[in-house]
């Protein structure tokens, strides 16, 4: 991800939702359904002083808070700080977005971090409680990278980790399978070659260790053929998510620096996917980051904006309605009025 001044130049907004906690900033939802409530995992954002760049350091987050609600509209319970960047050995900076799941009384926090050598990984940390507090391993996933872990368990059990993220998220800088510290600070920047996929893998029983190879997400147009580095538009950026839907698998995402939420579909969770389309317009803010959840025979997308601070680094996040046609296709979401 990228920081920018977009939301100056956006003008005055009328949004459509209101801020879920305006205490904290929060961005990066991850909304799961855990003992019949929603358990939010969102990023925590703070102004850590640090200027806006293109690598994204002003976002210096440094702990996670969970949000809870019983119902969706109803209160919403801030559990306090599930973990902090000081407990987590191997990290050094920036604590990004993360994702939870939950599997035989265990409750898992994926979290990407920049290590002491400032290479993104992925860890990962357990509690018997969905708000924590969370204990982190004392290493990263082995061969993990990058950042924006979203973890799908199919109906059968298994679960997937989604990961990846261009730009600031420095998925090109593995593009050969080993990290590259002078890579580029984009993308391949090879327009007319397939666009960098994000990475699925299956994981392990234990939820703490990748199973397999990881693989390349790939998502086709309407030619069969992968989309291209040049297609902003439509092309993977980050901030992805996995739900299935009468028995299809929406592998959904972010354009990145074109502000777009996209989705493919797919017969497998390990892909391919077909690109079907744009479901949510820009938001107010450079990011755009969601995720989908079903809560009582209703479907919700949690996404952030910048509407309490204007600023790209301080995001708060939201709820609404998402709906699927009878065609499988999702309706646009519409955030602002304009
Ligand atoms: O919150 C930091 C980064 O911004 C996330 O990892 C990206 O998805 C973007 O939302």
């Amino acid at each position: 991800m990228l920081p920018a001044t977009r939301s100056a130049a956006q003008g005055k907004k009328k949004f459509l939702n209101e801020p879920l906690i305006k205490s904290i900033y929060t961005a990066d939802p991850s909304a799961h359904v855990f003992n019949g409530k929603i358990y939010i995992y969102p990023s925590h954002d703070i102004d850590a002083g640090i200027p806006e760049n293109d690598n994204g350091d002003h976002f210096a987050m440094r702990d996670y808070h969970i949000l809870s609600m019983d119902r969706i509209g109803g209160p919403v319970t801030d559990h306090g700080v599930a973990l902090d960047i000081k407990n987590i050995p191997w990290a050094g900076r920036q604590l990004w977005a993360p994702d939870a799941a939950y599997k035989n009384g265990t409750y898992y926090l994926y979290f990407p971090v920049k290590d002491k050598q400032d290479v993104f990984h992925i860890g990962v940390a357990t509690s018997k409680n969905p708000a924590g507090p969370f204990k982190a391993e004392p290493k990263p996933i082995a061969g993990s990278f990058s950042i924006d872990p979203a973890v799908f368990t199919d109906t059968n059990g298994q679960s997937y980790m989604y990961f990846g993220g261009i730009w600031g998220g420095q998925l090109q800088r593995w593009a050969k399978g080993k990290y590259e510290a002078n890579g580029s600070k984009t993308d391949l920047q090879q327009d007319n070659s397939p666009a960098l996929s994000c990475k699925v893998v299956k994981l392990k029983a234990n939820m703490k260790e990748f199973d397999g190879k990881v693989r390349d997400v790939i998502i086709l147009d309407e030619h069969g053929k992968p989309l291209l580095g040049k297609d902003h538009n439509r092309r993977f950026f980050e901030g992805s998510w996995m739900h299935k839907y009468n028995g299809k698998y929406y592998f959904t995402y972010s354009t990145g620096d074109t502000h777009f939420l996209a989705y493919a579909i797919g017969d497998n969770p390990m892909g391919p996917f077909k690109y079907k389309g744009i479901f949510m317009k820009p938001v107010q803010g450079w990011t755009t980051h969601h995720s989908i959840v079903e809560f009582k025979g209703k479907w919700y997308i949690f996404y952030h904006d910048t509407e309490l601070s204007g600023k790209t680094h301080l995001r708060n996040v939201k709820v609404t309605e998402l709906h699927h046609n009878a065609d499988g296709s999702i309706q646009m979401i519409e955030t602002v009025k304009e």
